[in-house]
């Protein structure tokens, strides 16, 4: 009896030792974290045109992961539509954040949430009467602009399924097809929806907006459970330790 259990202890521990090294051990190893990401979203990750060096809230979280990690830090460039292909493909340890989507879950990790915020359409402001809400957008002859390989690509179809839906490739963006009246409407967080109807004023925000709000997270490869934990207890860390609520003041963006 005894014997038996001890035989299978030690196919126990040779079963779990054979499994694939976490990301944990290959950054610490390597001495270096690879980090995927965009540059194209203010104030997330934006690459500075002047020094080409990317800054932003995430780029600054990254910089204070691998400082605590002991390691350097590699920016790798990436591209929305392909984003989560390059978690999977291994040509990043992780990703800024993304939105958490169910199509995203199906293949690659998300670390702990550490921002929320909602979701709005925007239309030219003399076409707000035309359409005061968001059902009214949600019709055949409606077209809906969104950005390809993007959260709001995933959630136009949930919210507007009559509508037209046309994905534009980034760097043109879907609300330049609002102001060249290509589509009728877009949709993006509330945040940089408040910041273009500032910069565009004949764009307007449809009312009864902060409706579904959106989670933003790191992507990690999928059943590294070790590397996911690690970084989502750093995460909880760095928000009771004030680090995410000094970033939010530095960079005037608030979670929801
Ligand atoms: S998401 C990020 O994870 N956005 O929600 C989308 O897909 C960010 C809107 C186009 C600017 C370029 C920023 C995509």
């Amino acid at each position: 009896m005894t014997k038996k259990i001890i035989s299978i202890l030690i196919i126990l521990f040779y079963a779990t030792s054979a499994q694939a090294a976490s990301k944990l051990d290959i950054v610490k190893k390597n001495g270096e974290l690879r980090v995927g990401t965009t540059g194209d979203w203010d104030p997330m990750s934006m690459k500075d045109p002047a020094t080409n060096k990317y800054i932003g809230f995430d780029i600054d979280v990254m910089n204070e992961l691998a400082k605590d990690l002991g390691v350097k830090v590699k920016f790798v460039p990436a591209e929305w539509k392909t984003i989560v292909a390059g978690i999977t493909a291994d040509r990043y340890d992780i990703s800024t954040s993304v939105t958490k989507t169910p199509k995203r879950a199906e293949v690659a990790g998300f670390t702990a949430t550490y921002y929320k915020y909602g979701t709005v359409p925007l239309v030219l402001k003399k076409n707000l009467k035309k359409f005061p809400t968001w059902d009214s957008l949600n019709n055949k002859k409606v077209t809906i602009a969104t950005t390809l390989g993007t959260s709001q690509e995933e959630k136009a179809k949930e919210f507007f399924p009559k509508s037209k839906l046309r994905s534009i490739e980034a760097p043109a963006r879907d609300f330049q097809e609002v102001l060249a009246g290509r589509a009728d409407g877009n949709i993006t967080s509330s945040l940089e929806a408040n910041k273009l109807i500032i910069k565009y004023p004949q764009l307007a925000i449809v009312p009864d907006g902060g409706k579904n709000p959106a989670f933003l997270a790191m992507m990690v490869p999928k059943g590294d459970k070790v590397w996911n934990d690690y970084v989502s207890n750093w995460i909880k860390r760095k928000q009771t330790s004030g680090f995410f609520m000094t970033l939010e003041a530095k960079y005037n963006f608030k979670s929801l």
